[in-house]
């Protein structure tokens, strides 16, 4: 079976020229640069720190569940000394997310590497050495009806653990957590109005079991934290 690259194609940046910007917001891209073989303005350069460029959402980008495919031709240098940075994502532009391998403020709990295939860090019992995650959110504006989502792993015990979530001091949860067992999932939590401010927020995941051990359970680990607005809240 023969497929067209134009079947179900949904956008297509050529990055030659200086047009590549005129579908998105270009932030410090050089355009016009040479590309393959050589040829004068067919290709553009990116700083590999803070340059990109920046599509609108648009429903043609709201993938859903299926199938599709991302298709980049790059050239990098023959040397790398850093990190290779992300060739595509998507974000909702109001919400503050922070990674654990993305994101230097992730302070407290045993950084874990990668676990169940995630980046993580592990928060073990009060009187433990890691009783607790913490890690900063910049907000540009405080969203209404906020919420806190955590991407987390209660322990393989078929207990939960007992943990307390808090947002600028303000506990947002305190209970034992309802993520399942050594499984990744995301959830969220309703931030009371006046906890979020403009600029920096501190999100703190305590683990509050009784215990002094580092390794058994209950333990809770993480590996992302958003700010957004809860839709779920909207009138
Ligand atoms: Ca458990």
């Amino acid at each position: 079976m023969e497929i067209q690259l134009q079947d179900g194609l949904v956008g297509h940046w050529p990055f030659r020229g200086d047009s590549a910007g005129k579908t998105g917001q270009d932030h410090g891209i050089t355009f016009g640069v040479r590309g393959p073989n050589g040829e004068p303005a067919s290709a553009s350069s990116f700083n590999g720190i803070d340059s990109r460029l920046e599509i609108a959402d648009h429903p043609g980008l709201q993938f859903g569940t299926g199938d599709f495919s991302i298709a980049v031709w790059i050239h990098t240098e023959a040397k790398t000394a850093d990190v290779v940075g992300d060739l595509v994502s998507k974000f909702d532009p109001d919400a503050a997310v922070v990674f654990v391998d993305h994101d230097k403020s992730f302070e407290g709990g045993q950084n874990y590497g990668r676990f169940k295939n995630e980046p993580s860090r592990i928060a073990y019992c009060a009187r433990s050495k890691n009783p607790q995650i913490k890690a900063t959110l910049a907000l540009k504006s405080v969203p209404n009806h906020a919420a806190l989502t955590v991407g987390g792993m209660d322990d393989n015990a078929t207990t939960k653990a007992p943990i307390e979530l808090l947002v600028n001091g303000v506990s947002v949860f305190k209970g034992d957590s309802q993520f399942p067992d050594e499984q990744w999932a995301a959830r969220a939590f309703p931030i009371p109005d006046g906890a979020l401010k403009v600029g920096a927020n501190e999100v703190v995941l305590r683990n509050t079991g009784d215990s002094s051990l580092d390794s058994n359970p209950p333990w809770f680990a993480v590996t992302f934290f958003k700010i957004s607005s809860n839709s779920k809240g909207k009138e």
